[in-house]
């Protein structure tokens, strides 16, 4: 007779789970037993933080949830952060988290924290498992609330006495295809009057557009349309950034070059946008009408508030609405000459000698390395701006960042998850040596997993962005420094291998050898930040830009 934990297994296998991400404890134990006899691969890491980051990353890259474990009290509360980088991402995840047993207490209260409650916040669904019975149907339930639109983390809490109870073999629950509505004809009619009747409308490429399955269809929209577009930050590559109708990307939220375009639009065709995002620009009662058009309806904010919605099957609705449209606009040739005003500053410095590196440079070195489809991975810090405004993207899902929690250290394990999908792909992650620092102890990980992998450290010795921010508040330089082990050292204290760059032309010679050679390599580069203040600060009028 099956236990409970075969149960699971097999409901996993059955979703087409190939790997678990996690750090058992006793309580998984049955768990660990029936993966043992399973064709699903358990993959440890050395911090339960960094398994939930790379469970999350695969349900972002493929649309499918990816799964992570724990213990309970102390490991499921180590999952909590990767759960909110999942919910405020839309990343659909599974964390399976142990529990001592329900019907017994033989421990008291050892370890015991009511992790359901603890988890509910973060998730979309949080369910203790009180049968085996109740296994296959609850697994099957699991993904389809974390794939459904709006996707996002489940977690399901399996006690040890469930897991290890022996039951009668329950059948399994089979997958189906699921499509999803297409917005009523009634709101694309609408939608496609408000576009035909504006001078200037612009498209804004949100959050949602990069879903793997929008591909297609948004590139499609934009080549039927001809509408000049911007990317929010989380949707960079959705629509090829070589198109020459792509203006730039809102990085900050007012102020900055692409604003000269949005400020210059009538009407904004906001697709798949997410507020959870710092706000790409602000609505106020003057500026352009703007029409949402994404799976759920949208949120209300103080600087978002669309004046029309198109909810439904993005993909579906928008060829419907292409339909209307194809054929029937104008392009505003303004948008041309903003366009290469725009990427005209964007490219400004971006070949310099400085050393310490600037970050103009160094986002320009990595986009000359990366091939189109190669994926570059970021931490948290204040290059996240810099690569959102400079990089360009040609492939959707290439420029990963995590602008919605924006918490550091997801940098390494989304870049390792990255690197595990795509074998044959460069993937590069892009960390702050404090970011770095929060998970560094995976580079274990991704030694023993064998993955081919390199790390671009930018190191200037403090909490960079935070620090910036203090200066532009003008409160004085204190508290935000540090000093670093030794990179080089360090990688190599792993089995992997560590370079220094110690000239500004030396970047790219070295992340090319580091790509050409195989398995785990990590590069640290000074950077120079002073760029922050001229550019961001300085330059874009003596904005301050809203950064958190
Ligand atoms: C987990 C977490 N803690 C704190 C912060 C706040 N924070 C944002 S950026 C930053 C500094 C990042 O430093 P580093 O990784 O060295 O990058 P830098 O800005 O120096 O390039 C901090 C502390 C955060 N976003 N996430
Ligand atoms: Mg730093």
């Amino acid at each position: 007779m099956p236990k409970g934990s075969d149960l699971l297994v097999s409901a996993l296998a059955n979703e087409g789970v190939e790997r678990i991400f996690g750090v058992p404890g006793e309580e998984n134990l049955d768990v660990v037993e029936s993966l043992r006899n399973s064709k699903i691969k358990l993959i440890l890491t050395r911090h339960e933080q960094a398994a939930a980051f790379m469970a999350a990353t695969h349900g972002r890259l493929t649309g499918t949830p990816g799964v992570c474990m724990s213990t309970l009290g102390p490991g499921a509360l180590n999952l909590s952060t990767g759960a909110a980088y999942a919910h405020l991402g839309a990343m659909p995840m599974i964390m399976i988290t142990g529990q001592k047993a329900i019907m017994t207490a033989k421990q008291a209260r050892f370890q015991i924290v009511d992790v359901i409650a603890a988890m509910r916040p973060l998730t979309k669904m949080a369910r203790q498992i009180v049968s085996p019975a109740s296994i296959p149907a609850i697994v099957r339930d699991a993904f389809r609330v974390a794939m459904e639109e709006r996707p996002g983390p489940v977690h399901l809490e399996l006690p040890e006495d469930v897991a290890g109870e022996e039951t009668e073999d329950v059948p399994l629950v089979p997958l189906h295809p699921i499509e999803l509505p297409v917005a009523p004809p009634a709101a694309l009619d609408r939608a496609a009057e408000m576009i035909l009747k504006a001078q200037r409308p612009l498209i804004m490429l949100g959050a949602a557009s990069s879903r793997p399955k929008l591909v297609e269809p948004l590139s499609n929209f934009v080549r039927r349309t001809r509408i000049p577009f911007f990317n929010t930050q989380m949707g960079k590559g959705s629509v090829t950034g070589g198109s020459n109708l792509y203006v730039g990307t809102a990085a900050l939220s007012s102020g900055d070059y692409v604003h000269r375009a949005i400020d210059h639009a009538d009407l904004i065709i906001a697709i798949g946008h997410d507020t959870v995002e710092k706000p790409p620009f602000l609505m106020g009662p003057k500026g352009p009408k703007v029409i949402h058009v994404a799976y759920t309806a949208a949120n209300v904010e103080q600087v978002y508030f669309p004046h029309a919605e198109v909810i439904g099957d993005v993909g579906a609705s928008l060829a419907l609405l292409a339909d209307r449209l194809e054929g029937k606009l104008r392009p505003d040739p303004a948008f041309l000459g903003l366009r290469s005003e725009i990427l005209e500053h964007i490219r400004d410095r971006a070949e310099e000698d400085r050393f310490p590196a600037t970050p103009q440079r160094i986002v320009h070195d990595v986009r000359k390395v990366m091939p189109e489809d190669g994926i570059v991975c970021l931490d948290n810090g204040m290059y996240k701006i810099w690569f959102a405004r400079n990089y360009r993207t040609h492939v959707a899902n290439t420029l990963l960042l995590d602008n919605a929690l924006a918490t550091m250290g997801a940098g390494l394990p989304s870049a390792m998850m990255a690197a595990m999908l795509y074998p044959k792909r460069r993937v590069l992650a892009v960390c702050g040596d404090g970011g770095f620092m929060m998970n560094s102890q995976e580079m274990e990980t991704a030694v023993r997993l064998g993955l081919n992998l390199v790390v671009l450290i930018l190191e200037d010795s403090a909490y960079g962005m935070i620090r910036w921010k203090q200066a532009v508040d003008k409160f004085p330089d204190w508290g935000l420094t540090f000093s670093n082990p030794d990179f080089v050292r360090y990688a190599e204290s792993y089995g992997a291998t560590g370079h220094r760059v110690k000239r500004a032309d030396d970047l790219v010679p070295t992340l090319e050898a580091a790509f050409k050679d195989t398995g785990v390599h990590l590069v640290t580069v000074p950077i120079d930040y002073a760029e922050n203040t001229r550019v961001l600060v300085e330059e874009l009028q003596g904005r301050v830009p809203e950064l958190a």
